[in-house]
Formats: structure tokens, C-alpha cells, sequence
């Protein structure tokens, strides 16, 4: 999939290694706001994505002979400790068949690579790695080059220097101004809402929280940086224009101020779009009229960042709500016929046997919920969490956790003990999701999408899974 465009400076091929298809494939958001970038800057964007392709990335790279390619690790794996893949091995092999084509200089970035910077560029044969924000890092780097300046001032920028170790300058503190509009390729956001894609749209950046294991605020900063609520609306407007009816507000929690929320949805209520969106909230603040906005606003589809639906466990991963301020926006979403679900963690630090059962018995009493379990917490560098594990104290390395995916669990609950137990509820609870859907839902959901269907179709895999012999 191509947008090619002509004019001076350099040439920048873009590329979208992600494959992966669950919950349903991703648009890759990313490469909209640096070819956006690396146009205002005078460069020559292009962008190849491995989903939607008619070439290889090989083939690409011989025809359009970029100066720079830009590589977008967006997941490292799939963060299921009963079911682990790992996508570290694709972007091994990939910068190695782009070293044997072409001398561009090869740049990885992306939220995986943000949790992992030093570690991905040492594996990965490539010169430059951008963690976190990446569009001023990446035209800073090329103005440094063609100017033959040092690009070591450059925040966020990792590279190896020539007797091979791995440096990387401090990450802007608190991020960028986030003033930069997405420039979207239109036939490639058309073959991912053919695909069921539901296209991102971002409405700050930053996260000031800090829940036990989370990256977010490593990823995008800890401070919250908006777009304003007009700025929103000419954004969705353009997607509208583009053919996308079905959005996902993809900041890591949508509501972390009210303010925001509330003059975002008073402008997308006042425009009156012809435009749906979900979005990830947390349950603190919610009032009904604040969720009644964002309805009136077009929202359709709440994604819960609750982690646990007990009070203990809860205290433990540093959220910051409880289980009646859970139970209340629970109601309010049903009442005013919102789809909602709840993302779940067991077994991080603090849970017992009696949270787990807690949390299972609370889930049957939130009338409409979805929900999508993961057993174990993923430990991630630089985090709560990974300072509460101390694996530097037993000789471990961040790189450890890259290479081989591992998670807190608190013992002595173990990934079989858990698994077993929310089986054994699901069987009877057909609105729980473990991992991925089973393969053969993948083309039911297919069709329906092919008929129109939009949105997360979460009552379609429950009608499945009812629908399923034991
Ligand atoms: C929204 C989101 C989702 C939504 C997506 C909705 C949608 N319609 O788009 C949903 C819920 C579906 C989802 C699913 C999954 N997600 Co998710 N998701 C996110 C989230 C919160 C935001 C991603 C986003 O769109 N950001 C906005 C774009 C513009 O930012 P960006 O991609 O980071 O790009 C910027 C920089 O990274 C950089 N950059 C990007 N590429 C490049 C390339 C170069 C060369 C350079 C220089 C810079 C650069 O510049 C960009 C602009 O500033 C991130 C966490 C986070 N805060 O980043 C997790 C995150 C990406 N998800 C993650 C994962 C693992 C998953 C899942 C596998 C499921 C899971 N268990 O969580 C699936 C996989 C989906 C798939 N098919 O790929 C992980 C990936 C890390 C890892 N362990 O591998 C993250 C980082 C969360 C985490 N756990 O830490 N996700
Ligand atoms: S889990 Fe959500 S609220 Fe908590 S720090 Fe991460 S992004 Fe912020």
C-alpha cells in the first residue's frame, strides 16, 4: 500500500511490520502522524504495511530507493502468559534482509520499541531507535545527518556508537506539545475498515497515573497534552471524509481530566457527526450526565481499564478507584444502553484466592458487562512493578523480559491454578474472553463485518460462545 509523494529533501520509506489481526487489526496510527511530519519538514514519505501490501517491503525499498527507512515495532508480543508470541523474531529477521538490499539508514520506533529501546536496537541490526513521540526526533535526526551535526541532543533518540554499545539520550520529559495532525494514506484506511479495523483517533497524549505495571506514561510522557475539542472534530470530520463511520479514541485513558472529556464531547455533540466511536476510561468521576454527553457525542462503546473488581487487589496496582465507583459507572453505561467491558489482570502483586473469587463474583453483577481476562502481569522495565520484582538483584536484565515474555504472579497462585479457575467460570459466563477468540469465531466475525457490521461485536462472541458445545 503506497502514498508516494514529490518533493526535495529525503526519502523516508515507512514500515508497518504488524500483522497481528486480534481483536481485529489495527491501523497503523503511527505512520499517518510521521508521514505527516516528514512532510511539513519537505521529505518524501512512503509507506508500506505488511497487511495490505501488493510488494514486499524488499521490493519497495528497490523501487522507491529510500534514504531512510523508519520501522514501526508497534507489539513486542501478545502479553498472554498462557498462550505467548513473541514478534521479536520478524523485525530480527526483517532489518536483516533490509541490510542486504539497501545502505538507507534503518530507524526503529513504535510503543513496543518504547519499553524497550536499547534493548531492540542492540538485537535488531539498525542504526537509530526514536522511544517514545516520534515525529520531531525523526526530522531532527535527518536535519542532523544532512547537516553533518551531532544528533546526540536529539530527546529520544537511541544508536550505537561505533565499538557497538547502545546509548540512549534522556526522553523529553513530559513530551512534546501535541499539536501535529495525522496525515491518513486513503486507500490504506480503506482496506483496514474492510478488514473490521476500527481507525484510531488521539485525543492527548501523556498519562499522570501510575498503575503498577503500566508503560503508557513511560510511552507518551506522565503529562497530559490535548488536542482541543474542534481540533477533534475537524479530525473526525476528515476520517468521515475518508469513508470511517467507526472510530477508537486510542489516549490511554480518554477521561484522565473531565474538562477534557466534557469539551471534547460538547463540540463532537454540537457538530452532530455521522460518526461512532469507544474509547478506554477508568471509573473514577463518572457521572451519568458526563457518560450521557459523551453518548449524545457519538460514543457507543466503553473499554474499562479496571484490572480487578476488588478493593485489595485494586490497592495493589496503584489504581486509582474502587469497586463501588466500578459498580456505579458499570450502571450508569448500562442504563443508558452503552456497550461496555471490563479488562481484567489476575494474579498482580497483592491477589489472593479470595480476590480472584471476589472479582469473579462482582463481574456476574455488573448487568450488560463484557469482559477480557489476562492471567499474570507483564513486567515491564522502569515501571512499579519491575522496581518491586528487583530482577537486577538476581543477575536479570531488561532484555531477559523482551526475549523471553514474563509475568507477575502472585504466589502461590500460578498460570495453571488461574487459568483453570476462570475457565471453570467461563463456561458458565459466556461473556468472558481469555486471550484471543478461538480461531473458528474469525470468520463468523468475517462476515458480519462484510455486512456492515461495525464496532467491537463483543455480543456476537458471546452469542458464539453460548452457541458452543462444552
Ligand atoms: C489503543 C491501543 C490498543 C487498541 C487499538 C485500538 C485502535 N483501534 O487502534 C486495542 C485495544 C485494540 C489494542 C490491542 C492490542 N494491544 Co494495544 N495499545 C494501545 C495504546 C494504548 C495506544 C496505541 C496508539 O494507537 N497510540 C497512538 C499512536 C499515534 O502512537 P504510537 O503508535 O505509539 O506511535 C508514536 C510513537 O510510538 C512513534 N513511532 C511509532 N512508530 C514509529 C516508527 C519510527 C521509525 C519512529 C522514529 C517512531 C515511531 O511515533 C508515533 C507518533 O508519535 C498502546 C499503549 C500506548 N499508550 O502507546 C497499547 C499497546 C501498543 N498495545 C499493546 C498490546 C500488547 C496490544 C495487544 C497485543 C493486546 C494486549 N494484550 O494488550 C493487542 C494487539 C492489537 C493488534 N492487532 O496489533 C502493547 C505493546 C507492547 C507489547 N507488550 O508488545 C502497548 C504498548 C500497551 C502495553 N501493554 O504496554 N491496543
Ligand atoms: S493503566 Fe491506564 S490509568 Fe493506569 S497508568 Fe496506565 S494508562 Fe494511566
Amino acid at each position: 500500500m503506497i502514498s508516494d509523494h514529490t518533493s526535495t529533501g529525503s526519502r523516508v520509506l515507512l514500515a508497518n511490520l504488524n500483522r497481528y489481526d486480534q481483536p481485529y487489526p489495527v491501523y497503523p496510527l503511527s505512520m499517518a502522524y510521521l508521514d505527516s511530519a516528514l512532510r511539513e519538514a519537505g521529505h518524501t514519505p512512503l509507506c508500506w504495511d505488511a497487511k495490505m501490501a501488493t510488494e514486499t517491503l524488499e521490493e519497495a525499498v528497490l523501487r522507491f530507493k529510500p534514504d531512510y527507512i523508519g520501522v514501526s515495532v508497534r507489539n513486542v508480543d501478545n502479553v498472554q502468559s498462557h498462550n505467548p508470541k513473541s514478534f521479536i523474531h520478524e523485525l530480527v529477521a526483517c532489518c536483516r534482509s533490509l541490510r542486504s538490499i539497501t545502505k538507507a539508514t534503518l530507524v526503529l520506533g513504535g510503543s513496543g520499541f518504547s519499553v524497550f529501546p536499547r534493548e531492540l536496537l542492540a538485537v535488531a541490526d539498525a542504526d537509530f531507535g526514536v522511544a517514545g513521540e516520534g515525529e520531531r526526533a525523526l526530522v531532527e535526526l535527518i536535519a542532523a545527518r544532512s547537516r553533518g551535526a551531532d544528533h546526540r541532543g536529539i530527546f529520544g533518540l537511541v544508536w550505537k556508537e561505533a565499538d557497538g554499545r547502545v546509548v540512549a539520550a534522556p526522553r523529553t520529559p513530559n513530551g512534546e506539545l501535541f499539536t501535529v495532525e495525522p496525515f491518513h494514506d486513503p486507500e490504506l484506511l480503506k482496506a483496514y475498515v474492510a478488514q473490521g479495523s476500527i481507525p484510531g483517533v488521539q485525543t492527548q497524549r501523556g498519562c499522570p497515573l501510575r498503575c503498577c505495571y503500566c508503560t503508557y506514561p513511560l510511552i507518551e510522557g506522565k503529562k497530559s497534552r490535548f488536542r482541543s475539542g474542534p481540533q477533534v472534530v475537524e479530525e473526525m470530520r476528515r476520517l468521515i471524509s475518508l469513508g470511517v463511520h467507526y472510530t477508537f479514541i486510542v489516549d490511554s485513558v480518554f477521561n484522565t481530566s473531565r474538562e477534557h472529556t466534557a469539551q471534547v464531547c460538547e463540540a463532537l455533540a454540537r457538530a452532530g457527526l455521522d460518526m461512532q466511536w469507544g474509547c478506554f476510561l477508568r471509573p473514577r468521576n463518572l457521572s451519568k450526565d458526563l457518560l450521557e454527553l459523551m453518548k449524545r457525542a457519538g460514543m457507543k462503546h466503553i473499554e474499562f481499564g479496571s484490572d480487578s473488581l476488588s478493593d485489595p487487589a485494586l490497592k495493589h496496582y496503584g489504581k486509582s478507584f474502587t469497586w463501588e465507583e466500578i459498580r456505579a459507572s458499570s450502571a450508569y453505561a448500562h442504563e443508558l444502553g452503552l456497550h461496555y467491558s471490563h479488562f481484567l489482570i489476575f494474579g498482580g502483586p497483592g491477589e489472593t484466592e479470595a480476590t480472584v473469587e471476589e472479582t469473579l463474583l462482582h463481574s456476574t453483577q455488573l448487568p450488560g458487562a463484557f469482559f477480557f481476562g489476562t492471567i499474570g502481569m507483564r513486567i515491564y522495565p522502569e515501571t512499579p512493578l519491575w522496581r518491586h520484582c528487583n530482577p537486577e538483584a538476581r543477575g536479570e536484565k531488561p532484555a531477559d523480559y523482551l526475549l523471553e515474555p514474563r509475568f507477575y504472579i502472585e504466589a502461590p497462585l500460578t498460570t495453571q491454578s488461574l487459568l483453570a479457575r476462570i475457565t471453570t467460570h467461563r463456561e458458565r459466563h459466556h461473556n468472558w474472553i481469555l486471550g484471543d477468540p478461538p480461531p473458528e469465531f474469525n470468520e463468523t466475525m468475517d462476515k458480519l463485518r462484510r455486512r456492515g457490521v461495525r464496532g467491537p461485536m463483543w455480543e456476537y462472541v458471546e452469542l458464539l460462545q453460548r452457541l458452543q458445545p462444552a
